[in-house]
């Protein structure tokens, strides 16, 4: 019992900690005027798929800056290089989720840039990315529909905390038994203001009005 308090404890101060440092990160990005969005999704959910999609039409029109967050390799950085852009990698060593003292130590790489738009790719795992505020304007989900129609009533946290939510592989919902009217009544159940997207990264439907969104949320965050 005592030591259930103090992991309780402990925990809540590794919140708190995180929370004040997110705080920091977040006035730095509006300093900057750089919109930083934390996008979240189980491993193989297709994340950095839609960032090497999405990045050649974001770039005509903005700076956009990558972090990358892995457990141990640089393979989804060395993916992201390819186009470009400034891309950091941050390894976790073993850890399930980036922290915002992860990212406030590589922001310094991005310094004159002029970044408009910083991609943060967390760490894949749908639920300990969602306790931990990177600073982030808000968190994009990824999900494939692959994974089932449950999922969202499963982990249902990060879809409460989250601005929007992109469905990816929907070229393959007829390969599957996902019911879609049950996956989209459940995360509009839990959060009746997310904003939902489908797409499929392998041929492209949906990635357009995906990637005119978030252009509008630049433009929104820049002129406030
Ligand atoms: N059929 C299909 N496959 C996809 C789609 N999007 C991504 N994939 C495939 O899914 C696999 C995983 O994609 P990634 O983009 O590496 O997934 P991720 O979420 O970044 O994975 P982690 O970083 O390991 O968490 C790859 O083989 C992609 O080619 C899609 O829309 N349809
Ligand atoms: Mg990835």
């Amino acid at each position: 019992m005592e030591s259930n308090r103090r992991e309780i404890e402990v925990m809540a101060n590794i919140l708190s900690s995180n929370d004040r440092q997110a705080d920091l990160n977040r006035a730095h990005f509006r300093k900057s005027n750089c919109l930083a969005i934390n996008v979240i999704g189980s491993p193989g959910a297709g994340k950095t798929t839609l960032l090497e999609k999405t990045l050649p039409l974001l770039m005509l029109n903005m700076q956009v800056g990558v972090i990358e967050g892995d457990i141990f390799t640089s393979k989804d950085a060395d993916r992201i290089a390819a186009y470009k852009v400034p891309v950091i990698q941050i390894n976790t060593g073993g850890g399930c989720h980036l922290d915002s003292k992860m990212v406030n130590k590589v922001l310094p790489e991005f310094e004159g840039k002029g970044i408009d738009l910083l991609i943060i790719e967390n760490v894949g795992n749908l639920v300990c990315p969602a306790d931990f505020d990177l600073g982030e304007a808000f968190k994009v989900i990824v999900l494939s529909i692959v994974e089932g129609d449950d999922k969202p009533a499963k982990y249902p946290v990060i879809f409460r905390n989250a601005k929007v939510v992109v469905l990816n592989k929907m070229d393959l919902e007829a390969l599957t038994d996902v019911n879609m009217d049950n996956m989209r009544q459940d995360i509009l159940a839990i959060n009746p203001d997310i904003r939902i997207f489908e797409v499929s990264c392998r041929n492209g439907n949906g990635l357009e009005e995906w990637t005119s969104w978030l252009k509008q949320e630049v433009g929104n965050y820049q002129n406030n």
